[in-house]
């Protein structure tokens, strides 16, 4: 009898793929927290890019280090035990598929929720089946990033000229909040590449629904934005520094004034990605609505009212790739 083997690509599918041609961006805004004009070019990125590194941001880079160690440990668990801590619900460990409407990615996952009243059955369980030492860089790490992402919205609103400061940073710290973290694991995948000059999209093109995402990585790229003018482009690794992307819910916070950016991640062919993210959401009866001092007189909110629970309901019902927004535009 003759074996006739599938063709070998065949396993990767139905992972997109995308030649490796973005080049590498040089003109990601930079901002030093530490630096006095810090607002203004925090308001400039989000309005020119809706995306810019942070530099002396205050996270001691051992948080980074130590729960980038945590992770590796767990993604290189047997595969029977991570599934333990799946299927996400959203929350949990997933391999390949993101969110329930059949996107898949070369991804391996961990999205845990960061508000301590509605932790999910799930992070339970990865923390009660995993060692403390874990959990508490976690803890450490999402907090010090919180302290941080409090800072950078605040420093937002002083650029935005708005009197009450802590007009966002109130959401975000809310008992309530309804934030998340991320932590993601791209294999490297020399097998595609070598048949194919192809890589594989880890993480499809979308924007980030909430209002503020703080991310960090190792040193492997992968992360690519796209430009005004549709280009993508790699942002070159820094795993010292955090990126910032402005979510929609920011982008209707500011009438349009800061746009969400369409960001996605394609997966090293020969090197390991591990990258966390932390969502910065308000609570879940919150109205996303154009803050009234940003709306000048005669102008009106491009948007219709809704809550962030409105939102995040109609969001968890489209692919990855949709103009979320688009539904609630005017
Ligand atoms: C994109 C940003 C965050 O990673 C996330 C993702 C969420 C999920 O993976 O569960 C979603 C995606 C993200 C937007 C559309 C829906 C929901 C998968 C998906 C197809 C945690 C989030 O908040 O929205």
């Amino acid at each position: 009898m003759v074996v006739v083997s599938q063709p070998a690509l065949d396993h990767f599918s139905p992972i997109k793929t995308c030649k490796p041609t973005a080049s590498y961006f040089s003109g990601i805004p930079v901002v030093d927290l530490s630096n006095p004009d810090a607002s203004s070019l925090i308001v400039k990125a989000c309005e020119e890019f809706g995306f810019f590194k942070v530099v002396n941001h205050g996270v001691p880079m051992e948080f980074m280090t130590s729960l980038e160690s945590q992770a590796i440990n767990f993604f290189n668990l047997p595969q029977s035990e991570k599934d333990r801590a799946g299927p996400p619900d959203p929350f949990g460990y997933g391999s390949k598929r993101i969110g329930p409407n059949g996107d898949v990615g070369w991804i391996e996952y961990l999205l845990l929720n960061t508000n301590p009243d509605v932790v999910s059955e799930k992070s339970l369980f990865i923390f009660r089946e995993n060692p403390q030492i874990f959990r508490s860089a976690v803890e450490n790490y999402v907090s010090a990033v919180k302290k941080m992402a409090f800072e950078i919205v605040e420093l937002m609103a002083d650029g935005l000229g708005i009197e009450e400061r802590n007009v966002m940073s109130k959401l975000l710290r809310d008992e309530k909040s309804d934030s998340c973290f991320r932590m993601n694991h791209y294999p490297p995948c020399p097998e595609l590449q070598a048949l194919s000059g192809r890589n594989l999209i880890g993480f499809g093109e979308h924007t980030d629904p909430q209002i503020i995402s703080v991310l960090r990585s190792n040193n492997t790229s992968g992360l690519q934005i796209c430009l005004r003018d549709g280009a993508w482009v790699s942002v070159p690794s820094d795993h010292t520094s955090f990126f910032i992307n402005v979510g929609d819910s920011l982008q209707v916070m500011t009438n349009g004034r800061f746009r969400s950016l369409k960001h996605r991640v394609v997966a090293d062919p020969m090197k390991s990605r591990v990258s966390m993210i932390f969502f910065g959401g308000p609570p879940l009866s919150e109205k996303i609505a154009p803050l009234p001092c940003l709306v000048v007189e005669g102008e009106e909110s491009l948007y219709k009212e809704f809550t962030w629970w409105e939102y995040k309901k109609s969001a968890y019902q489209s692919r990855l790739a949709d103009n979320r927004l688009g539904l609630f535009e005017k």
